[in-house]
């Protein structure tokens, strides 16, 4: 496992005062790898959780949402079509995302910003954007013209119809959005302008939204561009059978892998929870520059992995996602919704409301739909936040694998067992820690454990739960 890098808790600070747009990234302060992708919570609710639980957890960074002015209208992917590069949204002003920045660097947390820049709007008729700014589907006066978007010619609608045509898909448009010719100086430069004021303000790297439909080398000229060495994540969504895959991307820095997150969903299912020792042999990411991942705001709502929904599965998942040594965590945390297109709590003026965790959350609870569901709160999630940090870069170890269940050490540091079956199993494990008495981490409270001399303790994993002990974590 790698530490992944969070300069800022002093540069940043440093860095604001004198103005530099060169905070940097390169892991000083940061206690964990664990990153956490805060979605559609705006500016003034991420501020205070940055201080009251992420900063004392100890997580590295929260991706937000994105932050640029939008379409106006209901739906949470408003976000996803720009009209400029004001940052003025409807989760919150600049200050108030100014004041963010500062907040968490403060309490030890870096920023990655949700950058949309392979598109505009996908707007048919002209329009006014959040801050104001006119805009036509093609025309976004100060910044583009018509000269500045691909038409691709491949298809009717210039939509992208066909994923097995990298042509296709990088120089079509994507679900009607305006598609940047990215490859061109001047698209590049207004791009760069925009991410280097937010750079200007403090932000520590950027989530690249879809990666897949921009060259490789169309982002890696935009990211040359770039103050500084921000931390750089890509959405490269992968698929079988695609001509364009997460592996191009990485000399531009780390891939989502959605492979891993499929999969958890699958074992889950089968009960293999032990196939993420050898996540290697999936023909997955390199560990080193996989971002994993159980659900992210598509594929809770498209089903293609777990989500809140799924309860207690979940929560096994994202315990075994927490303790396993292949790639760097990623948590999500959102709102509850029964329909994809389902509004978010706004205001009458469609401002995004602060965040209140629905009261009782905990697997299993029976949500109702603009509820934030604040799964990263969940106990076994915090718990495992901690074991993570606990065990470092351990090897994994002392594993033990029957029926659905599965277990394993991280070096001398940490155990955990994992039951993924509707049956309690009462069992004996053989692990490398010291002995004595230790916590449960993923239960209430301290249920405590106790490891004999030969290292060896007995528990009783509940149904679709865990036991995971760690030697920082005693009565
Ligand atoms: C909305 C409406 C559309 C309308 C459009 C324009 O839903 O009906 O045409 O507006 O008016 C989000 C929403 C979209 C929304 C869009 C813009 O999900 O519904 O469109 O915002 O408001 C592909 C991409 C991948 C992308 C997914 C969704 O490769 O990059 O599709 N994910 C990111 C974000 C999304 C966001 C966008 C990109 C756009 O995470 O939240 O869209 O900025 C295979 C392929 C994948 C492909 C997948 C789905 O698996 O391998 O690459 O993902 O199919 O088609
Ligand atoms: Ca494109």
């Amino acid at each position: 496992m790698r530490r992944i890098p969070l300069a800022l808790v002093l540069a940043g600070t440093l860095a604001l005062t004198a103005c530099s747009t060169t905070t940097t990234f390169d892991g000083e302060g940061a206690r964990s790898d664990i990153g956490i992708q805060l979605f559609q919570w705006n500016w003034d609710s991420i501020a205070r959780e940055c201080t009251d639980v992420l900063g004392p957890a100890g997580i590295a960074w929260v991706l937000t949402s994105p932050p640029q002015e939008h379409i106006m209208g209901s739906p949470w992917w408003t976000a996803y079509q720009p009209v400029s590069y004001k940052i003025e949204s409807r989760l919150g002003t600049r200050e108030q995302f100014a004041a963010m920045v500062a907040t968490c660097h403060k309490a030890g947390v870096a920023i990655i910003v949700d950058a949309v820049i392979n598109h505009m709007t996908g707007q048919d008729s002209d329009g006014v954007g959040w801050a104001g700014s006119e805009f036509g589907h093609y025309e976004y006066p100060g910044i583009y013209t018509d000269k500045d978007f691909h038409h691709c010619g491949l298809s009717d609608s210039d939509d992208i119809t066909d994923y097995s045509s990298a042509g296709n898909v990088q120089n079509c448009e994507l679900v009607n959005l305006a598609d940047l010719a990215t490859e061109t100086e001047h698209v590049q430069e207004e791009i760069a302008t925009y991410l280097n004021d937010l750079r200007s303000i403090g932000v520590d790297g950027f989530r690249i939204d879809a990666a897949k439909h921009m060259p490789a080398s169309d982002v890696a000229e935009i990211i040359d561009r770039i103050d500084g060495d921000p931390y750089i994540v890509q959405e490269v969504i992968r698929s079988d059978g695609e001509p364009i895959q997460p592996e191009d991307y990485l000399d531009n820095g780390d891939v989502f892998e959605f492979g891993l997150a499929y999969q958890l969903m699958t074992w889950m299912k089968t009960g293999q929870l032990s196939g993420i020792a050898n996540a290697d042999s999936y023909g997955f990411a390199p560990s080193d520059q996989a971002r994993t991942f159980v659900d992210n705001h598509d594929t809770e709502r498209n089903r293609q992995t777990l989500s809140y929904r799924d309860g207690a599965k979940y929560q096994l998942a994202t315990i075994l996602l927490l303790a396993s040594d292949y790639g760097s965590p990623v948590l999500y945390s959102g709102y509850a919704f029964t329909i994809n297109n389902n509004s978010l709590p706004q205001d009458e003026e469609g401002r995004v409301t602060d965040v209140s965790c629905a009261k009782g959350s905990a697997p299993g609870h029976d949500f109702e739909d603009g509820d934030w569901v604040c799964q990263h709160r969940w106990v076994g999630t915090l718990g495992m936040v901690g074991w993570r940090e606990a065990v470092g870069d351990e090897p994994v170890q002392d594993e033990w694998n029957e029926g659905d269940a599965y277990a394993f050490g991280r070096g001398s540091l940490g155990f955990v067992a994992l039951n993924a079956s509707d049956e309690a199993l009462e069992q004996r494990f053989e692990t490398s820690l010291p002995s004595g008495s230790y916590c449960n981490v993923v239960a209430a409270g301290c249920d405590v454990v106790e490891v004999g001399a030969d290292g060896s303790f007995t528990a009783t994993v509940p149904a679709w739960g865990a036991v995971a002990i760690h030697v920082d974590a005693r009565p």
